[in-house]
Parts: C-alpha cells; structure tokens; sequence
C-alpha cells in the first residue's frame, strides 16, 4: 500500500502495573503457596483517551520462565492486562502488534513489575495504608509514513 509521505501520526498510551498485598478481593484466595502479590500488567489508553483499538490489535505479554504459559497474547478488543499472583518482581516483556493494514512490524517494550511501595516515606505510608501500589508510565508509539490505509482510518477515529 502506498504510504502518505512527510507525515507521523503518534499515539500515547501508558504501560504500568498495579499490585496489591494478597489477600485481596480481586484474588482468588488462598492464593497459590508462597505467593504474597496480586499483580496486573497493561497497556492502555490514557484516562478518557480514545480506543485504542483502531492501531493496537494484539499485545503479547511474556512473564517470568516461573509461570506456566509465560506468553499471554491478548487480543483485541481487550483489556490488554495480564493479571496474576506472585511473590517476585520481573521485566516483563510485551510486544505490541498492529493493525495489518498499517504494514508496521511488531514492536518491543519492557516493563519491570513494581510490587512493592516506593518513593517517600509519606507515599510508601499511604500505598501500604491503601494496599495498592501503581507503577505506569506514558508510552509514546510513532506511525512514520503511513500507509493510506492506515492513515484513512486513523484520522477518522
Ligand atoms: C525474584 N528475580 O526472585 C525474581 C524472580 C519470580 C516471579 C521472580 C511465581 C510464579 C509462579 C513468581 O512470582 N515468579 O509460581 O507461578 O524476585
């Protein structure tokens, strides 16, 4: 497919995790032996961002060795989140892939789970007060030269 020259269209979206001190509602409960952490890792739209859905069309999120199927494959429409219990932290490693009309090959990012509080003294107090830590960043995806297809839909999100 022809591509539309000089143009980039960008998309922002966030990676993160939450995680909580089991027991914890969203958990079964009891949680497998030795695991202490409900956790949940994501991609996502920004709060009252638009769909993401237009571009994102898989998300494969591959976990530690230590837990069976390692590679989780998401599919649209999502949510794209993984969640678990565990009692360690590790680099998750997520591929995100892209509407076949876009011609765009998969692309790699890494997010290393937060379990447990962190920065302040006054924010660690108040994520352990609240058992709930979260750990997201925003995300920056470029589309450089779409192709027509892609940037017909994109731009009539
Ligand atoms: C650590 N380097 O030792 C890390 C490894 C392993 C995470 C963390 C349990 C998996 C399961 C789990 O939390 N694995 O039993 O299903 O801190």
């Amino acid at each position: 497919s022809k591509r539309v020259r000089n143009t980039q269209l960008r998309r922002h979206f966030l990676i993160g995790n939450e995680a909580h001190v089991l027991p914890h509602p969203s958990y079964p409960s009891p949680a497998p032996d030795g695991h202490t952490k409900g956790w949940k890792v994501y991609v996502r739209p920004l709060p009252n961002g638009p769909d993401m859905t237009t571009w994102l069309k898989k998300v494969q999120f591959k976990l530690h060795h230590t837990y069976t199927d390692a590679s989780r494959m998401i599919e649209a429409p999502g949510p794209f989140e993984v969640s678990e219990t565990g009692y360690g932290e590790f680099g998750v490693e997520i591929r995100l892939y892209f509407a076949p009309e876009s011609g765009e090959k998969a692309v790699y990012r890494e997010h290393y789970l937060v379990l447990a509080p962190y920065g302040s003294a006054e924010q660690k107090a108040r994520q352990k007060r609240e058992n709930v830590v979260v750990a997201e960043r925003l995300e920056t995806i470029e589309f450089n030269e779409p192709t027509q297809e892609f940037f017909k839909a994109m731009t009539s999100e």
